[in-house]
């Protein structure tokens, strides 16, 4: 497979301002007609090329002549000699035959398509790209009994009966659109209906399409619906636009939803909720995602992306503004922390690997690879950055000169910068470099005082990564604060310091008591600080800095100090430190219980590993099993307290400070249990038993499949009887078991896989396996490297069926470099083997050879 480069982007020879498509809808065989009306585009001799994959060619027609087809490279190629014409085509696809879940395909009796980024093609014959934006007339005709429900983009226009047992409907969507927001959807599906009323007084009518008996299970969904229309509006100015906004829950999906112009189709683990069978985390999740694919609405449908190296143009922003609804509907302290914790895990491995790239890449071989935490996640900081360094009242008339000015295009990310340079007046030219630089910049940080003033002395290094050895200094916004070592009052208030330098120093002036360093607080710039840390310093931000972001900080960072020097010593772990804080969160009158969890929780075992230099996961996993021991037994007092008083939340309410009691519940139970083990048991069975919603089941099974497959036994099988008909809690069973910590998990995972409720075929299943065991470090790197040739088996086995699902497991292979050389050389054989597999996919295959360079 090639490389497609940013540099080489070229505007379209063709446009297709006018489609019309007729589908005669069958699972087994559906015939997809489509009339494009089509325009040169400049003024050139070329042909008109256009993408198809898997479609059988009935016909082709240039107004209304009949054509013979001729293909290059697999693409259709049409000799034009006028200013416009008229093609169509007819062709033939096999839904159910399409495992690879892009396109149109089948999923439990409901027909669904997903087009991003470039699964139109395996529909129609069609320029697959996203700056040809088309107005779209639709016409789905399926049998009536079958497929009682049939939708697509924009407004209904028509429906009636047709002949043996069908009906049809007809759509237009008035929005030109990239035919990557192309959707539609046939099935047997029931209506959660709402109305939403908007700013300027349009009627909008809501519908969340699911199987019938999951009907009672979309109320959460439409309230966060209803709730970010309206955060939309009095956040960004934003109102909707069509007479519909439609959400279908589909069980086979690769992603987590999908924003087609208003149709959106979701993962039905982001639709379906309610506390007896979903989490508190995935209740947020489910308002997140629904509030993300809404956003979309303007932020990538509005306004797209002129090709796929601008992703985080949308993505990027659409995680920002969906960061921002989470913040305003809940406590934003806490979500901030959650939003770091996500970064750290999954996007700061990214860009210390061999798969680092910048949030606006410069080559792919395939797109699907490039939806990564890095574009999403990084992409949404780097606006965050902006709107730090503007403010929020510039940030906003930027967005709103972004909206205005590029409404029906599809636009780069340099026209994004453009606008809040405009808006605000500000010079952005050095901040771009986050665009095109990878790397996670660590900054060096020390303060200096003397007599009456203090100097923050900082140092700034962006690590090479691959295709880009050396860096430039980024533009750095530090919110820093110094606090009295002594009053622990802040001596000096809060301001932004820009770091654009190689080496920088910023005074400080009347200072005249000992002071610590508060820096980067709330995670204002995504980098890893070293600060050179006085004694004493660490532990008293720990207990009292005045930005709860950096207190939590603080307290990750003493954790961190201690375990690493054990790890990397060899000698036990000095847990005073760690203790006392630990002991202080649990007993503070004043702190959230939602952010006493957080801050009790020791760093993750992967985190600890980054921080490393060729780590022994065995080693990491005792060092930290040691220090949860020890809380567990020191703490038993504070800890049990704590967990009664958390015991009091009411089952029945989704408030934060209820949600905030049942996370501290949960790692007060798991703290408990690793100090004792037979104590941790009878208690966590008896909330098992006693449980009202899901966090307390779940978080109660967890703790007893940690402490051993006979401990945990009857509550699994109670888990799985309770909810053997649910497939999104069954996923959960499947994920907890394979997510249990030490070598013996393996030989559960090979079991858990010949279980008849185990299919490669299902995405949500796969990821609940093979996702969590890999994300299991002490099972997963076993010393054997049986783990690796698992999950090895499993990616050319799943490789066959869905590319795309398949070469999401390749990373955890790639993080070789990070593990000691015996094990690393077992990860890179399992990769040489995956590489050496015929007919692997470009999506494995790019991401294996990647990983292995
Ligand atoms: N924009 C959506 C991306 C997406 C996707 C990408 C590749 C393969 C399948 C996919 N399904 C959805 C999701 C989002 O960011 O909102
Ligand atoms: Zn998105």
């Amino acid at each position: 497979p090639t490389a497609i480069r940013r540099e080489d982007y070229q505007a379209p020879d063709w446009l297709v301002p006018e489609v019309e498509l007729k589908f005669g809808l069958d699972p087994a065989r559906t015939v997809v007609t489509a009339r494009l009306t089509v325009k040169r585009n400049g003024g050139h001799d070329r042909p008109l090329e256009l993408d198809g994959e898997e479609l059988e060619l009935l016909s082709l027609k240039v107004d209304g002549e009949k054509r013979e087809a001729r293909f290059e490279d697999g693409r259709l190629v049409v000799d034009l000699t006028g200013a416009a014409a008229t093609v169509e085509t007819e062709v033939v696809i096999a839904p159910e035959k399409n495992s690879q879940l892009m396109g149109l395909y089948a999923s439990g009796g409901i027909l669904c398509t997903q087009c991003e980024a470039e699964g139109f093609r395996r529909i129609t014959f069609f320029p697959d790209r996203p700056d040809v934006l088309s107005r779209y007339r639709v016409r789905l005709e399926a049998d009536k009994a079958r497929f009682p429900v049939l939708l697509a983009n924009g407004n209904p226009v028509e429906e009636g009966e047709a002949e043996d047992g069908k009906h049809f409907a007809l759509w237009e969507d008035p929005f030109p659109k990239p035919c990557y927001l192309f959707a539609i959807v046939a099935g047997d599906l029931q209506c959660n209906a709402d109305r939403f009323t908007t700013m300027s007084g349009r009627e909008v009518e809501l519908g969340i399409w699911v199987r019938e008996a999951d009907l009672p299970k979309t109320r959460l969904a439409m309230q966060a619906l209803k709730d970010s229309m309206a955060w939309d509006e009095r956040t960004y100015g934003r109102e909707y636009d069509l007479d519909r906004f439609n959400i279908v829950a589909v069980s086979d999906f690769n992603f987590g939803a999908m924003e087609n112009k208003g149709l959106n189709i979701f993962n039905t683990r982001y639709v379906l909720a309610d506390p007896e069978t979903a989490s508190d985390g995935d209740i947020d999740a489910v308002a997140a995602v629904v509030a993300h694919e809404y956003f979309h609405n303007w932020s990538g449908n509005r306004v797209t992306c002129r090709d796929w190296f601008q992703l985080s143009l949308k993505e990027g922003l659409t995680v920002f503004r969906d960061q921002g609804f989470s913040e305003d509907m809940g406590s934003a302290a806490v979500q901030r922390i959650d939003q770091v914790r996500t970064l750290r895990a999954a996007q700061f491995p990214e860009d210390a690997g061999p798969l680092a790239h910048p949030i606006r890449p410069d080559s792919y071989m395939e797109i699907a690879n490039f939806y990564t935490a890095t574009v999403y996640n990084k992409g949404a900081e780097v606006i965050r950055m902006m709107r730090t360094i503007l403010g929020s009242e510039a940030y906003r008339k930027g967005t709103d000169l972004y909206f205005e000015r590029h409404d029906g295009q599809a636009v780069t990310c340099e026209d994004f910068v453009a606008c809040m340079e405009e808006a605000s007046g500000a010079d952005l030219r050095q901040f771009r470099l986050w665009y095109s630089q990878a790397g996670t910049p660590t900054v060096r940080a020390r303060l200096e005082q003397v007599d009456g003033g203090a100097t923050l002395h900082l140092a700034q290094e962006v690590p090479p990564t691959p295709g880009q050895p050396a860096k430039q200094p980024m533009a750095i916004p530090l919110k820093v604060a110094l606090i009295g070592a002594d009053s622990g009052r802040e001596i000096a208030g809060e301001r932004l310091v820009m770091l654009e330098r190689a080496e920088q120093s910023i005074s400080f002036a009347g200072i005249d008591e000992p002071a610590f360093l508060s820096i980067n607080r709330g995670f204002s710039a995504p980098v890893i600080v070293e600060a050179d840390r006085k004694p004493g310093e660490i532990e008293a931000l720990a207990a009292g800095d005045s930005d709860s972001f950096a207190r939590f900080e603080a307290g990750q960072e003493l954790m961190i100090r201690d375990l690493l020097a054990a790890i990397t010593s060899g000698g036990p772990v000095a847990t005073d430190a760690i203790l006392t804080a630990v002991g202080a969160t649990l007993r503070s009158q004043s702190l959230d219980p939602a952010f006493k969890a957080d801050a009790i929780a020791l760093p993750s075992e992967s985190l600890l590993t980054d921080k490393l230099d060729r780590a022994d996961p065995a080693r990491v996993h005792a060092v930290r099993e040691e220090v949860r021991r020890a809380i567990g037994n020191a703490l038993k007092d504070d800890l049990s307290r704590a967990y009664t008083q958390a015991s009091a939340a009411d089952p029945a309410s989704l408030s934060g400070a209820d949600k905030g009691l049942r996370r501290l519940r949960a790692a007060t139970l798991a703290l408990l249990a690793a100090g004792d083990p037979q104590f941790g048991a009878g208690l966590a069975q008896r909330q098992y038993d006693e449980a009202r919603t899901m966090t307390e089941r779940q978080s109660a099974l967890m703790v007893l499949a940690m402490l051993g497959p006979d401990i945990a036994a009857k509550a699994l099988d109670d888990f799985y009887a309770r909810f053997e008909d649910d497939p999104l809690v069954i996923d959960k069973w499947f994920a907890v078991q394979a997510s249990v910590p030490g070598e013996a998990t393996l030989a559960a995972v090979e079991r858990l896989q010949s279980q008849p409720a185990f299919t490669m075929s299902n995405p949500n299943r796969l990821r609940a396996l093979a996702g969590s065991f890999a994300g299991t470090p002490s099972a997963f790197h076993r010393a054997d490297g049986l783990g690796y040739d698992w999950l090895a088996e499993v990616i050319v086995a799943a490789d066959k069926l869905n590319p795309q699902t398949a070469a999401r497991f390749v990373a955890p292979l790639g993080r070789w470099r990070k593990i000691e050389e015996g094990r690393a050389a077992k990860m890179r054989g399992a990769l040489q083997r995956i590489l050496g597999e015929p007919g692997l996919s470009k999506d494995v295959f790019e991401l294996a050879s990647k990983s292995l360079g």
